[in-house]
């Protein structure tokens, strides 16, 4: 197992749980989920029972098969990441058993453990609260170096903003929470992980977000993901390739995103995609429907769909970019990474492109964009939300 995906919480379960519904998932990738309520665990259809963690206040990790189980984990921390950044401190060491448990079954050696990814929501109490002890924990589990991402949802403001401010936090839906667990989870998870990807729920609109209506975001953040982490590592030679071109393996990816060492780097993702064929084209063979493909078009949709508010590319540090098209499309130069490349320079100098072959009707390019937590105004603005009295 290369691979190791871990959800916390409820927003970071159901994320990695849309990333276990690829069928193409990568064999070398495993997925555990940690949550403290038992009904957030039962909706998951693609991790088993048995990558189930529950985190109870007076057993600390509960196996999603151990007897008791139901009777331990009883629900939430309700917003209160404090609370579950203590649960996690009276049972240091238990994460580690975890993943005893999980490569004992798997018969598999844990020196192959390259990078793990985190996901989480920072808004609420579970997955925010416990999200640093599991980066500690996994990364001096591992005998070799590993690289460590997390992948964290920001809240949405809306109601805080449409209340003009007021220090009311029940009138903003729980929102100045939010920010506080938000600006708190940040602090703590910014000193133990490489990079901090994040996926701003304000993207939303606000009746989407209120009504908890994520799958739709959920699943075009999995594809993203996939994308940029997994493409860059897919075979490249499901066609017969002639072209020779740079490609971007994960560990560029991390070098491209990564922080100063001390520190995170904040990244954001975004995807534009276009079918290369048209319908006749999937029911026809040969060259019959296949459409032209614009690059510029393509990135203009991926950052047109960056997974931040007030995403401005010239602020970036670094930008790094998939693009994956079916084999024919390398070939007859229908699609070149080098515009792909050039495309991304004009935003942002330190940049790099890297190609993957898809056996699908689709064009995509997927970027990564690298901050500076001090040049995202979103998460100023989420400072000073959290900085109002709010209802904690
Ligand atoms: N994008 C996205 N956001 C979600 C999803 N589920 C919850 N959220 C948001 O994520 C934030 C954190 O909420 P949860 O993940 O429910 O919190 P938790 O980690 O389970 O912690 P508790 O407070 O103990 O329930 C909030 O801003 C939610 O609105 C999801 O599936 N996708
Ligand atoms: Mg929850």
């Amino acid at each position: 197992m290369q691979y190791l995906f871990v959800g916390a919480g409820q927003a970071g379960t159901q994320i990695v749980d849309q990333i276990f519904a690829h069928d193409n998932i990568d064999l070398r990738a495993e997925a555990i989920a940690f949550n403290s309520t038992i009904q957030d665990l039962e909706r998951l259809d693609n991790i088993p029972q048995e990558r189930w963690y529950g985190i109870s206040r007076n057993q600390g990790l509960v196996g999603g098969t151990e007897r008791g189980f139901e009777e331990q984990v009883t629900g939430g921390f309700g917003q209160t990441p404090t609370a579950s950044d203590e649960v996690m401190k009276r049972n240091e060491g238990e994460v580690g058993r975890v993943l005893d448990e999980v490569y004992a079954e798997l018969e598999a050696d844990p020196s192959t453990l390259q990078y793990a990814f985190i996901f989480l929501g920072f808004g609420g109490g579970t997955g925010c609260g416990i999200a640093p002890h599991l980066a500690r924990e996994i990364r001096s589990y591992s005998p070799s170096e590993m690289d460590i991402i997390a992948v964290g949802v920001l809240p949405n403001t809306q109601l805080v903003d449409a209340t003009g401010w007021e220090d009311d936090d029940d009138a903003g839906g729980g929102q100045i929470t939010q920010c506080q667990n938000t600006v708190f989870g940040l602090d703590n998870l910014e000193t133990e992980v490489e990079s901090i990807v994040l996926v701003d729920n304000q993207r939303l609109a606000l009746d989407v977000a209120q009504g908890n209506e994520f799958s739709d975001y959920n699943r075009y953040v999995a594809d993203a993901f996939l994308d940029i982490v997994l493409g860059a590592e897919r075979e490249r030679t499901g066609g017969d390739l002639d072209v020779q071109m740079q490609d971007v393996d994960l560990q560029d990816l991390v070098r491209f995103i990564d922080g100063d060492g001390f520190r995170a780097g904040y990244a954001t993702l975004g995807r534009g995609v276009r079918q290369t064929e048209s319908l006749l084209g999937y029911l026809t063979p040969g060259k019959i429907g296949r459409r032209p493909i614009r690059e510029t078009e393509l990135i203009a949709d991926a950052i047109d769909r960056q997974t931040l508010d007030g995403f401005t590319p010239t602020d970036a540090e670094s930008a790094v970019a998939v693009a994956q098209a079916p084999a024919w499309c390398w070939n007859e130069k229908e699609i070149s990474l080098g515009a792909v490349y050039d495309e991304l320079l004009y935003y942002c100098s330190d940049a790099n492109a890297g190609w993957a072959v898809t056996k699908r009707n689709l064009a995509s390019v997927t970027t990564a964009f690298r901050f500076e937590r001090e040049n995202l105004d979103r998460i100023a603005e989420i400072e000073r939300i959290a900085e109002r009295e709010g209802s904690t």
